[in-house]
């Protein structure tokens, strides 16, 4: 039997996951909206018009192509705060510990200092949790929270089995700070006292695939196999469509799967 995100809003480990529960019950929003576009304005308009709708915006802040700190994150920030939703930094870590607490700190993105979730590869070992929790400790007061990446939803993606039960241990390596994971399907834990939240990205109602190896499941099915989040990126504004009417629509078809699978 699924527990409901208001349970998990009081019960959870970790502030940056009873906050989004908490938001997620409040605006009835299981979406996250994935805004990959190029330019600050296109980000700040597309994010003012889904904030309604959205428990989560992420972000791939390097594709930004007139990124400034000033110019695009404290805006985007302001906008996290007007519509209330968390902001998810995909950047994918993938170095040992002492690099990627560079990476999440310093740079131009200083991603650390904004982003309340980012997430990581399994590949490097457990030291890429204590090098991102480092970091965060550090920069911030500020909670934050981190997904591994368990599986992907892209075509002849290599991350299964094994290297998935794996990435699955990393993350019991710190119960506060992994949150849980970009999946395809429940990672289980429950057993263990895990309430790892599961985001899927590779969400669409109209379309199978794109010509790159993207594959997309409809929203009954991701929450069929044990979604928490879906994420969605071109199906809220690709191809012309309008972000008002599909951020509505992407909400209430995941606001009713989640209720079919509590009953
Ligand atoms: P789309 O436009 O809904 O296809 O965008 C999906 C987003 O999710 C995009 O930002 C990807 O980088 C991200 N993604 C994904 O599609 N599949 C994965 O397995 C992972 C991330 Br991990």
């Amino acid at each position: 039997m699924a527990r409901s995100y208001a349970e998990r809003a009081n019960t959870h480990q970790s502030p940056v996951a009873r906050r989004l529960f908490a938001l997620m019950e409040q605006k009835q929003s299981n979406l996250c909206a994935s805004v990959d576009v190029r330019t600050t304005k296109e980000l700040l308009e597309l994010l003012d018009k889904l904030g309604p709708f959205i428990c989560l915006a992420k972000t791939h802040i390097d594709i930004i192509d007139d990124f400034t700190y000033d110019g695009t994150i404290l805006p985007l920030l302001e906008l996290s705060k007007k519509h209330k939703f968390l902001i998810f930094e995909d950047r994918k870590f993938a170095d040992i510990g002492n690099t990627v607490k560079h990476q999440y700190q310093g740079g131009v993105y200083k991603i650390a200092q904004w982003a309340d979730i980012t997430n990581a590869h399994g590949v490097i070992g457990s030291g890429i949790v204590k090098g991102l929790k480092e970091a965060a400790t550090e920069t911030t007061d500020q909670p934050r929270g981190l997904l591994m990446l368990a599986e992907l939803s892209s075509k002849g993606s290599i991350a299964h089995g094994k290297y998935t039960e794996e990435t699955v241990e990393i993350a019991k390596s710190d119960k506060e700070f992994v949150i849980g994971f970009i999946a395809q399907n429940s990672m289980g834990g429950q057993d263990e006292g895990f309430d790892w939240i599961i985001m899927t990205p590779g969400v669409g109602l109209d379309d199978t695939g794109d010509a790159l190896g993207q594959q997309y499941r409809t929203v009954s099915q991701v929450f069929s196999t044990g979604t928490d989040i879906i994420i969605v990126g071109r199906g809220l504004f690709g191809k012309g469509r309008d972000p008002l009417k599909e951020g509505e629509r992407y909400r209430k078809a995941g606001w009713e799967a989640y209720q079919n699978i509590l009953r």
